[in-house]
């Protein structure tokens, strides 16, 4: 009998299934959290053959996982330490596949990097908003798995909102094409977003027909320093009067967070650094001209001042400007990688009680554990937070890690759950946060989901043990 690697390699071609060297590029996740050990990493060309694969793998009675460019943090995207599992990696389906400028709609499919869609977008004289970033590696097929959300989520949505359709190979190794372009379609459940968000439990995302928007005639950048997160709250209100539609993008940065930037990148110019405990990133792009943009940040800005929120303030002059101070603000997550292991949290809480939550949290994490960094930032405009903890200085931080994460996950996410927010608010629950699902979600909606995933997948093939316990 042929085994499940000769069935894969004459699907799929010999080369493009690997099953010795270094695979560690598929096999730890970018944080280095898992070092798992695939039994083949497989790179289909087509959606046949991801379709052949997964009935291959069915068949097996061997599961897969999902991955595009492996950046998800929290574990979902590579496998286990069996050594059983099949990595299905789609970075080899990276055509677009067209484009509808009548529909404003572009298919592609689901290797296509961020960047790269954002490109095409553009050469067609149009704009793909989602942006973060990993974009210049993470795959369009991923970041709908995820739902990621991203700098332009306060004006443009999540993923989910920017995604039309889907082609999906399901657990039985079958085809829905469900590429429409529709805009309103009521036929009954609405499998696409039963798909978007499931992190490769339920099947493969193999394209997508995404969303596109007019180019703004500008988009410029402020960066305000803030004495406090109950001013950047107050802030962000005033935006949303001040700017309306063309609030894109309202990113909070917590003085510590960005000394790490300074330490680890010290090339980089952190505005107002020394004297400011908070910054803010505000976008706002404008459909009219880069002087009516400008003008109204002016007016925003200064009523800011007047009325004591905003301590001082920079516009961008020109887009090299106004990239340095978002590539300050993408920094964060490498300069928190370079100063070692790190627990992170992707929290939602209604913006209004943000202040609330941070100033207890804080207080409580500081109290209970003993030299304990926060490193606080994140998408204020959406109510998510990075709100992520790093060990002691010059702590041994794998063993604060061992010793502590439990503790300090206790802590944040019973704050969180307290607060009415949400521990997931943009990276998933993976592997990392299987465990922690089941306290803060509610029984009836586990049970849904469980009913979900056991209709689609009954066989528990498709990324076990990730989301729900498999
Ligand atoms: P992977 O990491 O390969 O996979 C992620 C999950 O999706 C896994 O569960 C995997 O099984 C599943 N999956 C992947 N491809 C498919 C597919 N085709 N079909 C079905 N399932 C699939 N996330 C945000 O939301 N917002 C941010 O601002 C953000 N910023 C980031 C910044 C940095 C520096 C990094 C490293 C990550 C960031 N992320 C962010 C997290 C991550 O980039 C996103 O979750 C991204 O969407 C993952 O895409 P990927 O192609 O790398 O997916
Ligand atoms: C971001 O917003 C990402 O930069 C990563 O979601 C957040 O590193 C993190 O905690
Ligand atoms: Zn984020």
């Amino acid at each position: 009998m042929t085994s499940l690697t000769d069935q894969l390699r004459a699907i799929v071609g010999a080369p493009h299934v690997l099953t010795e060297g270094d695979l560690s590029a598929y096999e730890q996740d970018w944080r280095k959290r898992v070092h798992g050990k695939a039994l083949a990493v497989v790179r289909p060309a087509s959606t046949q053959e991801v379709a052949a694969v997964v009935r291959a793998c069915a068949a097996a009675g061997t599961s897969l996982v999902p991955q595009g460019g492996n950046t998800g943090m929290v574990c979902g995207g590579v496998p286990d330490t069996s050594g059983r599992q099949v990595v299905l990696n789609l970075q080899r389906m990276k055509a677009v596949r067209g484009i509808d400028r009548d529909n404003m709609t572009m298919t592609v499919e689901a290797g296509c990097v961020l960047q790269a869609v954002q490109e095409a977008a553009d050469a067609a004289g149009l704009f793909f908003p989602l942006s973060l970033a990993a974009e210049g590696s993470c795959t369009i097929g991923g970041n709908l798995a995820t739902n990621a959300g991203g700098t332009q989520v306060v004006r443009y949505g999540n993923a989910r909102e920017l995604c039309l359709g889907l082609e999906v190979v399901n657990a039985q190794g079958e085809t829905w094409d469900g590429l429409s372009g529709l805009r309103k379609d009521n036929t009954g459940y609405d499998l696409r977003d039963l798909f978007i968000g499931a992190e490769g439990t339920l099947g493969v995302i193999t394209a997508a027909t995404l969303k596109l928007y007019p180019k703004p005639a500008a988009a410029l950048t402020a960066w305000a320093a803030i004495g406090s997160m109950a001013d950047a709250v107050r802030l962000l209100e005033m935006a949303h009067l001040h700017l309306g539609a063309g609030l894109t993008g309202f990113e909070v940065m917590g003085q510590f967070a960005l000394s790490l930037v300074t330490k680890h990148f010290p090339q980089q110019r952190v505005p107002f650094a020394a004297e400011s405990p908070w910054g803010v990133l505000i976008e706002n792009s404008d459909h009219e001209s880069e002087a009516h943009a400008r003008a109204q940040f002016e007016q925003l800005l200064e009523a800011a001042m007047e009325a004591g929120l905003v301590t001082d303030a920079v516009v961008a002059e020109n887009i090299a400007q106004a990239h340095q101070l978002w590539h300050v603000r993408e920094s964060i997550p490498l300069a928190q990688a370079q100063e070692g292991l790190n627990i992170k949290h992707d929290i939602s809480v209604p913006i209004s009680r943000i202040p609330a939550f941070c100033d207890e949290t804080d207080a409580l994490l500081r109290r209970e554990i003993a030299g304990v960094r926060l490193v606080n930032f994140g998408h204020l405009g959406d109510g998510n937070l990075h709100y992520n903890v790093q060990a002691p200085e010059g702590g041994d931080a794998p063993k604060f890690l061992r010793e502590q994460e439990a503790r300090v996950n206790g802590i944040v996410h019973d704050q969180v759950a307290k607060f009415g927010g949400s521990i997931s608010a943009e990276h998933g629950i993976g592997s990392l946060k299987v465990d922690k699902l089941p306290h803060y979600k509610s029984p009836v909606a586990l049970s849904m989901m469980r009913a979900i995933k056991g209709a689609l997948d009954p066989e528990n093939v498709m990324n076990p043990g990730r989301v729900l316990h498999g």
